[in-house]
């Protein structure tokens, strides 16, 4: 999506912009390499990537804000400004000419992820946030979310299996090192954004079988597509 001059959102016509929304261990990293896959097989040209991330000032920004070691404070303010920082230059290097050129571009995390953690988990305000997070896409927003909603114990034991970003097995962000309580409105505050924008999100439940979330998840793109009249290049 894309914002007028008057402060209209209105819908690119031959691209779209997907994201994937949810708790630690949701599944996103799963649905993001299954749906690349699976629309690049039909012939869509996609674009995969995640926040913060997908440029290189935005993976650095990532190894600060991640860091569970990192050798100095970073206060709540400063966190937010961070990924916000790092989703403009996400947006203006990427995500905008991908779509630009016509592309299917689908980001792990984004600005829900933002009002949920930074505005309701680190108390900073879920309206103030929303705003900031709106300022800093300069109009470029997702036109459909999938929201994989899962209970944080379930999600945070299923990533202490896995490797991120070459770390030993079992070791935790400083996001994640948070108390579960604050996972537990992080939850809350992506269900309360699912009812009020539910024309852009859906809610599909995490638990479920990895191949099944992947089904719906790509039924709704198809159909989207469809409405859009976008067409693979094969
Ligand atoms: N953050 C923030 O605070 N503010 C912001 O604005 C943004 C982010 C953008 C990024 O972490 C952190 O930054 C995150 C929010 C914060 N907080 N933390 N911590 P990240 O990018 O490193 O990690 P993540 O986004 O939380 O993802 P994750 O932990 O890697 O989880 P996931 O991608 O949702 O899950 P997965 O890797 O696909 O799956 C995890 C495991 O479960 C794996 O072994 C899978 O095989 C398995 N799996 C997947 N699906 C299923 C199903 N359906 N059933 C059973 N098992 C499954």
């Amino acid at each position: 999506m894309l914002l007028t001059q008057t402060g209209r959102v209105m819908s690119r016509k031959n691209s779209l912009f997907i994201t994937l929304e949810g708790g630690e261990g949701a599944g996103k990293t799963t649905l993001l390499e299954k749906l690349q896959q699976a629309l690049s097989e039909k012939g869509y040209e996609v674009v995969a990537t995640r926040e913060p991330g997908g440029t290189k000032l935005g993976n650095m920004i990532r190894k600060i804000l991640l860091n569970r070691d990192i050798d100095c404070s970073i206060g709540n303010y400063t966190e937010l400004m961070l990924f916000l920082a790092a989703r403009t230059q996400h947006i203006e290097e990427l995500i905008e000419p991908a779509l630009e050129a016509g592309k299917i571009v689908i980001c792990d995390r984004f600005n829900d992820s933002t009002i949920a953690y930074q505005g309701a988990a680190r108390d900073l305000g879920v309206d103030k946030v929303e705003q900031q997070c709106f300022l800093a896409c300069h109009g470029v927003l997702p036109e459909l979310t999938f929201f994989l909603d899962l209970n944080p114990e379930i999600g945070l034991e299923r990533t202490k299996k896995i490797n991120k970003d070459s770390a030993p097995q079992g070791t935790v962000d400083r996001i994640e090192a948070e108390k579960m309580q604050f996972h537990q409105k992080v939850r809350s505050a992506i269900q309360q954004i699912a009812v009020k924008e539910h024309e852009r999100i859906l809610t599909i439940d995490a638990e479920r079988p990895a191949e099944e979330v992947f089904t719906v998840a790509l039924k709704k793109i198809t159909e989207t597509l469809l409405n859009k009249g976008i067409t693979a290049n094969v």
